[in-house]
């Protein structure tokens, strides 16, 4: 006979003899999971008053509409014994209180007894995070007060044993935020508290633990990752404020004068520069240009001393964000001696008369060199006026 068919023609006969039949008693035992194979869960003869010989005679055993049995009746000592170990949260899950329910039967005269077992719940699970490892990508420009929400820990435990709280750390940046919903489950998310500032920090790690009300308390972790994303907030520097440099004229086109540099702190477009030069008047933009992308100066028209002896030249520095910054090049004409002196005859006599003193004025001359210094000095020698200077001799 299957214990199927045993198992079928028992519950027939507790229909048919329910009415003749006494419940004597009804028996509660409390144990709490994960007890070994073997273990006592009551001493069910003195219990329900049974002596040893009669649960013999009578047969008893257990008789359970569940398939698993987790309890074992030992007709020998009387005793309730753990047959299979009880896991509470297989068992139940999440309800409250678990309990086993089960009949001790006995014939001649047929009798049976309802027996509760009530599996109390052992802090056997740590509060786990399915995904121990959460990424977010979080702009510097994002502002404080906006909240990300995180994964929630599962700890199958019931009561204190379940997850109690949360923590996270190191909360220099974020802070942890827990909602309660309507339906009683609880949004856990981290609150940015303070400004992210990607050129002083790209990474940062955090610790979120979840902990239950065990003892000893139980905890999981997951770690949070955050990648700071670059917003244009730094401005292009000129590594110098003022450049000086010295040309001299007449330099020839396409020669480069000096470079300037400007840093930003950003990264990709937000911190690429282009040079260009802002002076609209005068002659500037048409004697130098800078090159877009290196900052080089360069002549690209006549450097003349004699129309200017210095240039002041803005450069200015953008990003791709169009942040901006200035400097300024002076740059010093060195004069060359590229003129040579040019005679004019303001006045002379046509005729000299034959009794004309030595000394007297023939002829005034005007002398001129628009060079300066040195190569503007004219010397002048007797001799119908052979002139000599500094020109003449080279
Ligand atoms: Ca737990
Ligand atoms: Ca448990
Ligand atoms: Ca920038
Ligand atoms: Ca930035």
């Amino acid at each position: 006979m299957s214990i199927r068919t045993m198992a079928r023609q028992v519950l027939v006969l507790f229909f048919s003899l329910v009415s003749f039949s006494s419940v004597r008693a009804q028996v509660t035992y409390s144990v709490p999971e994960e007890m070994p194979r073997g273990s006592v869960v009551g001493n069910i003869a003195q219990d329900l008053g049974l002596e040893i010989k009669r649960l013999k005679s009578g047969k008893a055993r257990i008789y359970t509409t569940d398939s698993a049995e987790h309890i074992e009746l030992n007709r020998d000592r009387g005793l309730l014994l753990i047959k299979e170990k009880i896991d509470r949260e297989a068992l139940c899950g999440q309800t409250t209180p678990c309990a086993v329910h089960f009949q001790i039967i006995l014939e001649n005269p047929m009798e049976f007894y309802s027996v509760t077992v009530e599996v109390t719940d052992i802090n056997d699970n740590p509060p786990h995070f399915k995904k121990n490892e959460m990424k977010f990508k979080i702009s510097e420009s994002a502002v404080p007060g906006v909240i990300f929400v995180l994964e929630r820990a599962v700890d199958p435990d019931v009561g204190m044993n379940g997850l109690q709280s949360y923590s996270l750390h190191p909360t220099d940046h974020f802070t942890l935020k827990l909602q309660k919903q309507a339906d009683g489950e609880q949004i856990v998310g981290m609150m940015l508290q303070k400004s992210l500032d990607r050129e002083k920090k790209e990474q940062m790690t955090l610790v979120l633990t979840a902990l239950d009300g065990g003892d000893p308390q139980l905890t999981g972790t997951a770690q949070i990752h955050v990648t700071v994303l670059d917003a244009n907030d730094n401005a292009p520097v000129f590594t110098q404020k003022v450049y000086k440099t010295s040309i001299t004229e007449n330099t020839a086109i396409g020669t480069a004068v000096i470079k300037v540099s400007a840093n930003d702190a950003d990264e990709g477009s937000n911190s690429k520069i282009s040079y260009s030069i802002t002076n609209t008047e005068g002659v500037i933009p048409e004697l130098f240009h800078v090159s877009e992308n290196e900052g080089n100066l360069k002549v690209i028209g006549n450097i003349d001393y004699e129309k200017s002896h210095r240039y002041q030249i803005l450069v200015q520095a953008s990003d791709e964000g169009g942040l901006t910054d200035q400097c300024k090049i002076e740059v010093d004409v060195v004069d060359r001696n590229d003129n040579s002196p040019v005679i004019n005859i303001m006045s002379k006599l046509n005729m000299i008369p034959e009794d004309s003193k030595p000394g007297t004025v023939i002829t005034m001359i005007n002398v001129q060199d628009p060079d300066s210094g040195e190569n503007g000095k004219v010397y002048c020698f007797d001799g119908l006026c052979s002139l000599s200077s500094p020109d003449l001799e080279q």
